[in-house]
């Protein structure tokens, strides 16, 4: 990718000293994860994200909206970070004070390089009991029933643990809807630890948001609708208080009339682009 556009954007990344990184569903949706309002496959065609991502869905059928997330966790396991996430931590190695936020519940920022992105919509690897929070084990990180043979595995098991959590030992269960596990301290079903419509945002990641986009001197924004709120404020927050904002993404969004550049294009060929542009002896990945 080339063009004044990105030669524009490339200045703007080199002369920054406190960027800030806001992504969304299209960051990973090189990696092979779905973005949120892309069409769903398989047997959840028929079902809407927005009406799944909701408390009242969970109390009306937990094992639906559990299998569903259980789904799409087990294919954000088998997803692998993308040339993007990979060009988002080397803007953070170069620019160590860049803050990276994210409105994703994968972890492909943290497998990508960034160890510590602030989470405003929570994780897919969080789950908690929906009555008294308390945290609960990954289904896979349960032990598998003594004697389990586990296939194709080497005698030593003594290789790392991949990011994400131990591999399951058990069969992957059926695509579908799947009954939560019940809490082990008070017996009420456990819940995806991410934030559904209508519930508060973590406050101290919504805080580190503000203050990090209040402070940046730029934001690149990457693979966002911007139809969710707060989330699509940061931005915002950014430009009025005078920062450029830059945009990576294939089509129009609420943003482009505050952006400073719009780069049209996907994040997986964008951003390493970028990084180019601003330093052109980096490593983009
Ligand atoms: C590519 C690409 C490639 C494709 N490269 N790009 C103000 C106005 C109106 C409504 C509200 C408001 N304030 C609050 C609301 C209500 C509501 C809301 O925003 N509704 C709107 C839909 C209208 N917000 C809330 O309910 C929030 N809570 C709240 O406000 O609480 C108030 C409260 C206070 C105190 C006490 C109690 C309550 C909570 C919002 C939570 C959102 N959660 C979700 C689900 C998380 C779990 C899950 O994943 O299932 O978060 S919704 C979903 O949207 C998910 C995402 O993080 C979020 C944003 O989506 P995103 O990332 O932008 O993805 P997409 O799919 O929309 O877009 C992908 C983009 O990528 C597209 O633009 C593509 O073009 C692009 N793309 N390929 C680069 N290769
Ligand atoms: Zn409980």
């Amino acid at each position: 990718m080339t063009g004044p556009e990105l030669a524009e954007a490339g200045r703007l990344l080199a002369a920054a000293r406190r960027p800030v990184v806001f992504t969304g569903a299209g960051m990973s949706a090189e990696s092979g994860v779905p973005t949120f309002r892309d069409a769903q496959t398989g047997l959840w065609q028929r079902y809407d994200p927005q009406e799944l991502a909701t408390p009242a869905a969970f109390r009306a059928d937990p094992a639906l909206v559990w299998g569903w997330y259980e789904a799409r966790r087990r294919g954000v396991r088998r997803a692998l970070p993308n040339p993007g996430h990979r060009a988002v931590a080397a803007i953070q190695a170069r620019l160590p004070a860049t803050v990276v936020i994210t409105q994703n519940v994968d972890d492909l920022h943290e497998r990508g390089g960034v160890p510590a992105p602030v989470r405003l919509h929570g994780s897919l690897f969080a789950p908690r009991c929906s009555a008294c929070a308390r945290p609960a084990p990954l289904p896979s990180d349960l032990p598998p029933p003594a004697g389990t043979p586990v296939p194709g595995a080497p005698e030593a098991r003594d290789e790392a643990e991949p990011p994400g959590g131990p591999v399951s030992h058990a069969p992957e269960p059926q695509d579908g809807p799947l009954t939560p596990p019940a809490c082990a301290g008070c017996g009420a079903p456990v819940r995806p630890g991410v934030v559904w419509f209508g519930e508060a945002l973590p406050s101290a990641a919504l805080d580190a948001a503000v203050e990090a986009a209040a402070g940046c001197d730029l934001l690149l924004t990457v693979g966002t609708s911007a139809l969710v709120h707060p989330a699509a404020e940061i931005p915002v927050v950014a430009a009025r208080l005078g920062a450029p904002v830059v945009q990576v993404n294939p089509v129009p969004t609420p943003l482009d009339a505050i952006c400073a550049v719009n780069l049209r294009g996907p994040a997986g060929e964008v951003l390493p682009a970028l990084v180019r542009a601003a330093w052109p002896d980096a490593d983009a990945g």
